[in-house]
This record gives C-alpha cells, structure tokens and sequence, in this order.
C-alpha cells in the first residue's frame, strides 16, 4: 500500500474511531472492509470527492426502541430492540434479526455493514440491514418467546416492509421466531405480505431456506478447494456451533464425502473421531428443534464421542475448518492451532469469526480463507429467492432453488477470483470479496447521487 493510500486509511479509522466510540466490532468490520478498498477509493477521485466510504459507515437509519414483556409469572421484563438500516442503494433493506444477550449497537452496526457487502455479492437487488435485541430465548417457553416477539414487532412493524425492510433470522431466531413476529406483522398490518423470509413452508416460505446458509458454505467451499484441485471428498471437517447453519453445514460436507468431527455451542463442543452420519444428524436436529438441548447431550448419546466443556474445537487436527457460531470465536492462538494441526482451508458460516490477528495467521501460512460476507452468502440469497417467490406468487421446487443457490455462491466466487487473484496466482478472498462488493454498491451510490 503506497503512504498516500496508507495515510487515507489512518485518518479514515480515527474519524469512525472518534464518531462511534467504544464500539470495537464495528470498528473491526470497517477496517477490514476499508483496508481492502482504500487502493481502488484513492484511485477514483470521485469516490473521494463524494465520500462514498465516509457515507456507506454512517447507517441511514438506526432505530433503538424499548421491548416490554411479561412473562409465564407475570413477571414484567424490559428488552432493547434495534434494527440498523444501513445502505439501500441496491434495493430494500435486508438482513436478519439476532436475540442474544450479547447484542448491542456495536454488534448491530458491524452485523448491518457486513450485509450491505454481502448482499451486494448476492447478485440479487438487496440493501444491507440488521436487528435484534438482548434477549436471551434460551430457557424460555414458547409462550414467552411468542409473548416477546409480539412486543418486538409492535414497535418493528411501522419501519419495515416487502419494499421497505424485509428481515430474516439470525442467532436465536429460526422458524418459530419467524412466525410469531410474521402473525403480528400480519395482524397490524392487515396485510399478508413477504415483509419476513425464514417463512414456514405452508405460508410463503422457500424451500432450502433453512439449509441454505450451511448448503452455501459447502457449496463456496468446494470451489476454493477447487483452486488447488481438492474437494471435501474424505477430508476431515470441524464445525463450530450447532444451530441453523452449522448443522446444515455438516450435513452437505457429510453428503460430499467429508468426516465432520466437531459440534460445539456456547458451554464446549464434541468431539466423534468417527465423524458424523445421517443418523446422528437426525439425532442433533431433533435435539436442537424439538429439545432444544445443549451439544453436550451428544457424548452422552454416542459414547464413542467425547464432550469438553468450555473449550472451542480449533485444536483438533483437521483439513478444514468451517466456524459457524459466532464473531470473534477464532483468536490469533486457535489460528495458530488449527495450522498446526493440518487445516488448509477455513470458510466462514459465522459473520466475523475470525479476528483480523487469526486472518492473518491464515493468510501468512498460505490457507484458503474466505470472509464470511463471501461464504455465508447463501442464507441471504435463498432469502431474496423468497422474495422473489412470494412477488410473482409461486413456490419454486426444492431442485430450482438449489440451482440458483449453486449459481450465485459461483458467481460470488468468481467475483472473488476476479478482485482478489494475487501476482503469484494465489487468491486474497478478503480483497476480492470487499473489493467486488463496494464497487457495486458505490457505482448504485454515485448514480442516485447525494442521499
Ligand atoms: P443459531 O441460533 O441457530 O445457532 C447459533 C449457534 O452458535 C448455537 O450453537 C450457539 O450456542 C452458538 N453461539 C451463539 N453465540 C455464541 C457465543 N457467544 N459463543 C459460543 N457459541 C455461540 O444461529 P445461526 O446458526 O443462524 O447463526 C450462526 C452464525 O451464522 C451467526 O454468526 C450468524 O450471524 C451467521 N449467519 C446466519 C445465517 C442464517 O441464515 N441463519 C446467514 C448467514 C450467517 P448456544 O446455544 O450455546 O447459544
Ligand atoms: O447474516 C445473514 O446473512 C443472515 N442472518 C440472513 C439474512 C437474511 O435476510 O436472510
């Protein structure tokens, strides 16, 4: 990076470091974006003269509001609800909804920015959101999550839309979720609409949309194996989480003929030296939906596995590793780990699991890497294939949607190789994913003028 570019970018990060104090996952989804597209920025002065880069880190709307509720006791509870409606220049917002007792405005900002470039990548008009609140549904009854959800979506309800805002699922929301915020939506409404995707199967959901983040992953994953003539075929696999998109991650990579050894959740993971097969997926779907039990119940099921508890699953040997649980659950040490154990490739299912120090211990030590805004961008796409289902009131089979699921993680892979294939012919998919998706979004940017 010449000084010129280098100077842009210091001053770039102490100006969003100084407007948006103290919150440290929203710096770190900026730098890396910034990082990667501050040599294209500087080349193209009308970038600079219109502060396209300064205008996309400032959402175009943040919406905090309070979520009341009370629960089986008649216990009143209050929760803080967000939604970041980051960037529509390439269509209505789009992105999930996270209820966990973590979420802040920090993680909502980072969560909303990573959108906006995924999203772009997809192919499909979409612009970038996201929402949630610091609710935690672990422990809840249904009638207390529904009881929530209800409260959420009587405030969400006035700024969302199928034109406007259209949110999905993320941590800690999956189709019960959906259809409790959906039936109030509805009822305020008085409109049935694709304003949610997630949607049940009988009232205008997708087919392969719960697969399809775990399906995409495998699916980008197969093509950076590709580059060195590799595929999962035999190869051993660990999956960090054990929600949504890792246990659709784990089946694709079974079904390709990988060995998937690991499932782990917030409390430790497990370890099955003999890798996982249809019938103990079946056993962790039931576990999860039906239960909703903890990952350790698997050892106990399959006594062949082992459950270590508070432990993350980075330092078992392995050929890939595919982190699907959360931001920042790979540190520079499990970096340094999982290269010591063997692994050529990472690929993210999670938004963000990997921190810039771990990122760097794969670049320097030649793995395959790909951001998550890349790899995980099948969720969202299935999302926008709903969409589009629910505009011209059809339902596509199951064979369709993952022909165009295949396609666009294809595409997004080209799109990678095309902003990110180094001199020496390796690929930087950070770069070329960054890079690939700002253009897009700035060239929209440009066109509608200053909004
Ligand atoms: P789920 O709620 O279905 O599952 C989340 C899993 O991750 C659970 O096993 C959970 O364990 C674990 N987890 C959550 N928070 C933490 C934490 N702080 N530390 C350790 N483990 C944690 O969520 P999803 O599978 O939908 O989402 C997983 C990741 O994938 C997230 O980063 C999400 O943003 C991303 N993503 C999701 C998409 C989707 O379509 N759902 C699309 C693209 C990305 P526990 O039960 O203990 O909390
Ligand atoms: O992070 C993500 O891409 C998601 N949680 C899915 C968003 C969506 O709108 O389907």
């Amino acid at each position: 990076m010449d000084s010129f570019t280098r100077n842009y970018v210091d001053r770039f990060m102490a100006d969003v470091i100084a407007r948006n104090p103290g919150e440290a996952e929203f710096h770190q989804a900026v730098r890396e974006v910034v990082e990667s597209v501050a040599p294209y920025i500087t080349a193209c002065p009308h970038l600079m003269d219109k502060k396209v880069m300064e205008r996309i880190v400032e959402p175009e709307r943040i919406l905090i509001f309070r979520v009341p509720w009370t629960d089986d006791r008649g216990e009143v509870h209050i929760n803080r609800g967000f939604r970041v409606q980051c960037n529509s220049a390439l269509g209505p917002y789009k992105g999930g909804i996270r209820f966990h007792p973590s979420v802040n405005l920090s993680i909502m900002k980072f969560l909303a920015f990573e959108q906006t470039f995924k999203n772009s990548l997809t192919t499909l008009p979409m612009g970038g959101a996201k929402g949630g609140s610091d609710f935690n549904p672990r422990g809840k009854s249904d009638d207390e999550v529904m009881r929530f959800c209800q409260s959420f979506m009587t405030e969400l309800f006035r700024h969302i839309g199928q034109d406007t805002d259209v949110p999905a699922g993320d941590i800690g929301v999956g189709g019960r979720e959906i259809g409790y915020l959906f039936g109030q939506y509805k009822r305020l409404r008085n409109e049935f609409t694709g304003t949610l995707t997630g949607k049940g199967l009988g009232w205008g959901g997708s087919l392969l949309r719960p697969e399809a983040t775990g399906y995409g992953l495998c699916y980008f994953t197969e093509q950076m194996l590709g580059t060195r003539g590799e595929s999962f075929a035999g190869k051993t696999v660990l999956i960090s989480g054990a929600g949504n998109v890792a246990q659709y991650a784990a089946q694709k990579a079974m079904r390709l003929g990988a060995k998937v050894v690991t499932l782990s959740d917030s409390d430790g993971f497990i370890y099955d030296p003999d890798g996982l097969d249809e019938e103990k997926m079946a056993y962790v779907f039931e576990l999860k939906k039906i239960y909703r039990g903890r990952i350790k119940e698997y050892a106990d099921k399959y006594p062949g596995s082992t459950y270590y508890p508070g432990e993350r699953p980075w330092r078992i040997p392995c050929d890939i590793a595919l982190p699907c649980a959360t931001q920042n659950e790979i540190r520079k040490e499990d970096a340094e780990k999982l290269v010591a154990g063997g692994c050529m490739c990472v690929a993210e299912g999670a938004n963000m699991p990997s921190t810039p120090e771990a990122i760097h211990v794969f670049q320097e030590n030649g793995l395959l890497y790909a951001p998550g805004k890349a790899s995980n961008a099948g969720g969202v796409s299935t999302s926008g294939l709903e969409m589009t289902q629910n505009s011209m009131r059809q339902h596509w089979t199951a064979e369709e949607v993952d022909s165009h699921l295949r396609r666009i993680m294809s595409d997004i892979h080209a799109a990678c190789l095309k902003y990110g294939t180094n001199e020496d012919g390796t690929v930087n998919y950070v770069r070329g994913a960054n890079t690939a998706a700002f253009i897009k979004v700035a060239d929209a940017m440009m066109d509608q003028g200053l909004v």
